[in-house]
Order: C-alpha cells, then structure tokens, then sequence
C-alpha cells in the first residue's frame, strides 16, 4: 500500500488547511511553533481517508471504505518544524522523509487538547419530540442534504434525517403506539425507512419493492406500528443503504421496556453509534477530535449503548474499567464482562460500566487504523471522565 499519494491528496491537504480557521499553539520540547490547523487538517486527511467525501464513493454507489494507509503524510517540513500544504518539494513525493518525534508530538497534542476543550459542535441524536394525537406518538422524519461538521473546521455533504448525524433519537416504550411520517427532501433520491430491530407489522418494514414503494423526492410515507419488543434498536434508509446509510440516514430507536425491572438497573446513558464510510470514522457522527466526552461521577453505573451503522465491525475499548455486556440487539442476556467488545454492522450491544476508578480513560476502537496514526489520534476515539 502505497505511503504517500503525491498531489493529489496535498491539494485536499491544502483544501482542509484552508477550510478552518484557528492556529494552535502546541509546545514542542522547549520551544513553541504555531501549526495552522494542523490537527484538523490531518484529522480530516484521515477521517475521509484524505479525499473528498464524495471521492470514497464509487460510480456504482457502493461507498467504499475509508483509507486506512496514509496518504496526506509528506508535508512536514523538517527544516522549519511547521507544515507546509500545498507547495512541497517534489522530491518528498516519492522519499520517506525521516521520523520528525517532535512534529509527531505536537499533531498528538494538539488533538488531544482540541477534544478536551469539548469544541462547539452540533450534536446529533437528541431525543426526538413527538406529538399525540389519537393516543399515538407521532414522529416527523424529513431525509435532506446538509453540510456536516465531522471534525472541527471540515465540512462533508452528509444525508440526514432532520438536519443532523446520527438522527434524532426515536425513545418510546413498549406497548406505545407510533406513527412516522417520512418526508424526502433528498431532491434527487428515493428513499425509505427500516427499523431495525423492530418486531412489525410486514408492511411497515421499510424495504423499498418488497414491502413499499420507494419514498420518491417530495413524498411522504406514514409507517404505523405498535412498539413490541424493548431494547436499544435503529432505524435507518433501506434503498441504495451503503451509500446513503453511511452518509448519515440512521438514528437510534430506543424502546423502553414497560417492566423496569426486566432490564438491569444504571444511574447515566449514552448511545453511541458507530460509523465508517464517506464520513470517516466516526462516532455519533463525529470523528476526534470532534467526538463527545462521556463522564460520569465515582460509582455511577453507566449504560453505554454500541450501535454500529457502518460496513465494519468494530472492537471497542474502555481503558481502566471492564465493560459488561447486558444485551445484545434489544434481548437481554446472560452478563458477561470484558474490556472489547467486538461491534459488528447491524449489532446494538449494551454494556454497564461500574465507574470505580477516577481519570480520563480512553474509549476507541481497538482496529488502530480507525483510530490513531503518527499524525494523532481521530476517528473512532473519545474518552471516559470519572470525577
Ligand atoms: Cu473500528
């Protein structure tokens, strides 16, 4: 696999540097260089596989997984310590520069600070309001293109559902019932909705000439089904899916169990959707150092509910605390504990955190391609705070 990817992959590098706007002080040793941009130029290099978001799509659709080599690696300039995009020496194209230990420092550094300083980001997956009409919930879904923020400064076209990635998080409790009215303002795409997970009616099940017609531009589908089975469960689009799914049409659809007492006790939540395709890497739709920190205060029990909408499996690491898993896709089971746990596409796996131990402990995937490099840590990667 091929080190470096030559012009092409600077001139995105360049793009990226351009696109955001703070310079970051990092100390290196005993001297302080400014880097412009570098950590969200790198992480955006990273998170898109260093191309543009629509360039990890083929013609015939099917999104292609991320790079997980490097590419927009040959712009160190070693004789300055700072980067320098877009104009390089030709002949870094085809050498391997030697290992700069401070430049690589400071990109791990500076990364590191951005994330927790908690940039200002919005935020997808926030409960979803409903309105009651007839005794039934009703949720009003519109598919529509915006620009996302994956990671701080890069912005990617990503498909949504109201405006955000993931989508707003669907919760009712069992025996509810619920309607979905799904409007497509993709303007040049059909679309529909699955809910994965759901035990439901046939014709409610959202595959586009099995069970529906496609949901065209400017339509609206009403999906009326009565919440069955509780559990930690997604909805997401079942029409041209690899693409426009790890784009961003999925959400979680959370139904509370009736009986309290059926599932284990926890005293905080979190979902946390994974993702890999035309956004990157991602966490709820965010890459680091943009993703999310979860905290939680000495001897909480924390519930962390993995969903994985993307086209990889994904082991996921909690340093410091072993996880147990409770349930896996809805169906509570026999508890077991671990510190990974492998996530694969279409799984929902919950796991209780007993939060014994104070610090910040990293929380990432564990294939390290997803999630650190010599540039820094992005992608699949956030952490544990327990005050
Ligand atoms: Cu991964």
């Amino acid at each position: 696999m091929a080190k470096y990817a030559g012009l092409s992959r600077r001139r995105v590098l360049a793009g990226a540097l351009g696109a955001g706007g703070l310079g970051v002080l990092v100390a290196c040793g005993n001297q302080m260089n400014e880097i412009q941009n570098a950590p969200y130029a790198t992480n955006a290099a990273r998170n898109t596989g260093g191309t543009t978001a629509d360039a990890a799509v083929t013609t015939d659709g099917a999104a292609a997984p991320p790079a997980t080599s490097g590419s927009a690696v040959a712009t160190m300039d070693h004789t300055t310590g700072t980067q320098s995009a877009g104009t390089t020496n030709p002949a870094s194209a085809t050498a391997l520069p030697a290992k700069d230990w401070r430049m690589m420092n400071q990109m791990h550094e500076a990364g590191v600070k951005t994330f927790l300083a908690q940039p200002k980001t919005i935020r997808g997956g926030q409960r979803m309001e409903y309105t009651l009409q007839d005794g039934i919930k009703v949720f009003d879904v519109t598919a529509k293109k915006v620009q996302w923020e994956v990671t701080p400064g890069q912005m990617v076209e990503a498909y949504t559902y109201n405006g955000v990635v993931p989508g707003p998080e669907i919760r009712v409790t069992e025996g509810d019932k619920v309607r979905v009215r799904l409007t497509n303002d993709l303007g040049d795409e059909a679309t529909a909705i699955h809910f994965h997970g759901l035990l439901i009616p046939n014709a409610m099940d959202g595959v586009p000439f099995i069970t529906q017609p496609p949901v065209n531009p400017g339509e609206t589908f009403v999906y009326d089904f009565v919440a069955r089975n509780p559990g930690s469960h997604m909805y997401h689009s079942h029409l041209n899916s690899a693409f426009q799914v790890t784009k961003g049409l999925l959400g979680a659809f959370i139904i509370e169990p009736k009986d309290k007492g059926s599932y284990p006790a926890f005293d905080k939540e979190y979902t946390m959707i994974l993702g890999d395709g035309p956004l990157g890497y991602t966490l709820n739709g965010h890459g680091f150092p943009g993703t999310e920190v979860l905290t939680a205060n000495k001897g909480e029990r924390l519930l962390v509910r993995f969903m994985n909408e993307g086209l990889m499996i994904h082991p996921m690491h909690l340093h410091g605390m072993p996880m147990t898993v409770v349930a896996q896709d809805g169906y509570v089971n026999t508890p077991y504990r671990c510190d990974t746990v492998n996530v694969a596409p279409g799984q929902r796996i919950d796991v209780l955190v007993e939060c014994t131990e104070v610090g910040a402990w990293a929380f990432h995937c564990h294939i390290l391609a997803h999630a650190e490099s010599e540039m820094g840590m992005f992608g699949m990667v956030t952490a544990l705070i327990v005050n």
